[in-house]
């Protein structure tokens, strides 16, 4: 049966906040889609864009792609949209665009190759688009010129990755724009938004939707559910949504109201130990500090070196009574000891004396 499955936002190479356990995460949310995907045999493989987070991938994720493409692409025709994450100023500073000298199999969608036919179960597919485009005048531009080019196949997609109105702002694709295109294709498809969902505002007139992404890159995606699409026998309407088992994300908001730093080190220990199973947490915490904020813990990160991103932020509430401001004389040196010791940084010495030495020099100068 017809099937085409499309992929989207890998983000391969991400290393997020720099921890390396992230650059595994990402690969294999990768490869689990692309094993997925492989295990239905689809006709056809479209990736959205975004494959890479950045232009210059590290050789490790490189490699990883490289290879995955050319063992889809020795059975399958794969099918790149360039993402904003794949371009700089010029398209020709990133690597994606050579992806199609690898394999025959491999095509990049371009505005210079915009256009793609395909045999499928006999059908002429056709499947248009061009790499991401910062410009809203010429992404629009673009998006009506190849669209006019559009005829004479037996179903044809739109593949893009913009942001389209409604969805992100700055949008680069009106709504007006979008829908004066829509009765041209029989499916849009857009990488960009990492959420999957359809794309309501033109569905009236044809099948479309973002295609979601595999990994989560930011704690404000904690909620998506990650995965791909899958596409069977032309039926545009009716996605099969394939979940991904990305890296469980979660963010933890509490009030505390008026309570002792040692409480408050309580609660937020009681939170951690309870979301145990998710590995990159973020716990906001709102206390009124009933002590001193320094006595609260900072460095809970290497309290629980087992978490991958472990983000406690502990955000103090002004009580009813006036905030009294102490004048601290930061001559004295017990001062900056007593800062680097409560926020567990007593060891790094000589940060601490270039520090007093830093602020003997020029810190008197704020003075007036
Ligand atoms: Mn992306």
């Amino acid at each position: 049966m017809a099937s085409i499955c499309c992929i989207s936002d890998c983000h391969l190479g991400f290393r997020h906040r720099l921890k390396k356990q992230r650059l595994k995460d990402y690969e294999k949310a990768f490869n689990e889609a692309l094993d997925k995907a492989l295990a239905r045999d689809p006709s056809l493989f479209i990736f959205g864009g975004d494959l890479f987070h950045h232009t210059r991938p590290d050789p490790k994720s490189m490699q990883v792609a490289v290879r995955r493409l050319m063992e889809v692409a020795d059975s399958t025709p794969c099918i790149l949209c360039i993402g904003n994450h794949e371009i700089e100023t010029y398209i020709g500073s990133s690597y994606t665009p050579i992806l199609s000298d690898i394999h025959e199999n491999i095509h990049v969608l371009t505005s210079e190759s915009p256009h793609l036919v395909f045999d499928i179960d006999g059908k002429r597919v056709g499947v248009h688009g061009f790499q991401y485009t910062r410009d809203k005048r010429m992404a629009e531009e673009k998006l009506g010129e190849i669209s006019s080019e559009v005829s004479g196949n037996d179903y044809d997609i739109l593949c893009i990755h913009q942001a389209i109105e409604h969805y992100l702002e700055p949008h680069e694709i009106s709504l007006a724009a979008l829908r004066g295109v829509a009765e041209k294709y029989d499916l849009i498809l857009s990488g960009h938004f990492h959420r999957h969902q359809p794309i309501e505002e033109v569905s009236d007139t044809t099948s479309a939707f973002y295609i979601g992404s595999t990994e989560r890159i930011s704690f404000n995606e904690s909620m998506n559910v990650n995965g791909f699409l899958f596409f069977e026998n032309f039926r545009f309407d009716r996605p099969e949504f394939i979940p991904v088992e990305s890296s469980p994300m979660r963010v933890v908001r509490e009030s505390a109201g008026r309570k002792k730093p040692s409480e408050i080190n309580k609660m937020v220990e009681d939170i951690i130990e309870e979301n145990r199973d998710c590995k990159c947490l973020r716990v906001s915490l709102s206390a009124e500090v009933d002590g001193d904020y320094f006595d609260v813990f900072h460095d809970w990160d290497s309290r629980y070196p087992d978490y991958t991103i472990l983000d406690v932020s502990i955000m103090p509430t002004a009580s009813n009574e006036l905030l009294s401001l102490k004048i601290l004389d930061l001559n004295e040196d017990s001062i900056f000891d007593e800062y680097f010791e409560k926020m567990g940084l007593s060891n790094r010495e000589e940060l601490k004396e270039l520090c007093k030495e830093m602020y003997k020099k020029h810190g008197n100068n704020f003075i007036s």
